[in-house]
């Protein structure tokens, strides 16, 4: 027994001694950044809990992610910018501010794009989201997975908004996307773009009328205490885009880009459900809050598609006509 105990005590020194085993954890950690502009209570936050737990056990603790919410790190376009930099592992922004960087990604703003979540799953899971991920290493990043920020709503303090007339001349936040100005302008608005953590001062000091995000973020962020009516226009779908630093992902070997990779895409799939499943509670709240909450009918609906049924055509050259004829054949394909 004490023989059996030296040998295996005298084997073990030799594999701490050769680096094998033994070396402190905390040498070996690695610490992986991620930024939002949301909230802790957000979906998104939630799945990146669950992003990170996912990551932490299967490395067995080599990576640690650390997540950082409410802009702490910048906004959308800052962060995807210290990526490029390879100051910042990772951020999830819309889609909106990625045609910054390529003019093709404004097909995914148009107004009425996805007639439901389920079809954008299938389009952006599908080779039509795929070939648009795989567009993003030329800019210095990597694009992990759709995740989803959701169907957009109006908010304001003025007017329930039931017809494109009755945004005449309010003063709209918008996201800097030259596809959602174009649209709040020919709907008779005054588009205002701004960053997304300057929305709620900017809404307290009514330096604009209103703004347009999900139900969960409009309910999350409290709008309610600065805005009276949201309109379930549902005017744009907003993917999320959960994506890598390229400069940082080079340094990490194969297993691990596939480990995280794989924890990026079933985090993603968490998200989206939770996502759907809040926005019910996220109006609910709003209303009981003493917000005005207003649902189109059919109809009232129709005039606001018909409204801005050109934008399209406008921007068609930006993101190519191919890739317009495209993602409209693979959503009537997917919506059957
Ligand atoms: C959060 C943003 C935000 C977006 C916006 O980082 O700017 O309005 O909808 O939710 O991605």
């Amino acid at each position: 027994m004490n023989k059996l105990f030296r040998t295996i005590s005298a084997a073990i020194g030799v594999l701490a001694a050769a680096g094998l085993i033994g070396a402190p954890a905390a040498a070996q950690t690695k610490t992986l950044k991620v930024g939002i502009g949301l909230n802790e209570l957000s979906p998104q936050y939630k799945g990146l809990q669950k992003f990170k737990e996912l990551v932490e056990a299967e490395s067995k603790g080599r990576f640690k992610v650390d997540l950082f919410a409410n802009a702490q790190l910048g906004d959308d376009a800052k962060m995807m910018t210290s990526l490029r930099a390879g100051t910042l592992e990772m951020t999830c922004p819309s889609t909106a501010p990625i045609a910054g960087l390529d003019r093709r990604w404004m097909v995914f703003d148009l107004p009425f794009l996805f007639p439901n979540e389920e079809v954008a799953d299938k389009v952006l899971d599908g080779p039509f989201g795929q070939k648009y991920l795989e567009s993003l290493p030329a800019h210095g990043i990597i694009g992990m997975a759709f995740w989803e920020n959701g169907f957009r709503q109006l908010t304001n303090s003025k007017v329930a908004v039931k017809s494109p007339a009755d945004l005449k001349g309010l003063k709209i936040r918008t996201m800097e996307n030259p596809v959602h100005l174009a649209t709040f302008k020919t709907l008779g608005a005054n588009p205002t773009p701004m960053p997304f953590s300057e929305i709620f001062s900017a809404l307290s000091e009514k330096t604009i009328d209103g703004q347009e995000n999900p139900s969960t973020t409009n309910f999350l962020q409290k709008y309610y205490e600065v805005q009276k009516f949201t309109t379930l226009s549902n005017h744009f779908y907003s993917p999320f885009v959960f994506m890598y630093s390229k400069r940082l992902w080079d340094t990490l070997p194969k297993e691990d880009q596939a480990l995280i990779l794989k924890a990026a895409k079933e985090a993603g799939a968490y998200q989206r459900k939770i996502n759907r499943e809040t926005m019910g509670e996220a109006v609910a709240g709003m209303e009981k809050a003493g917000m005005t909450v207003t649902r189109l009918t059919p109809e009232q609906h129709q005039a606001f598609v018909d409204a801005t049924k050109d934008i399209a055509g406008q921007f068609a050259n930006d993101m190519g006509a191919d890739n317009l004829k495209t993602i409209r054949e693979e959503i009537a394909k997917a919506a059957k």
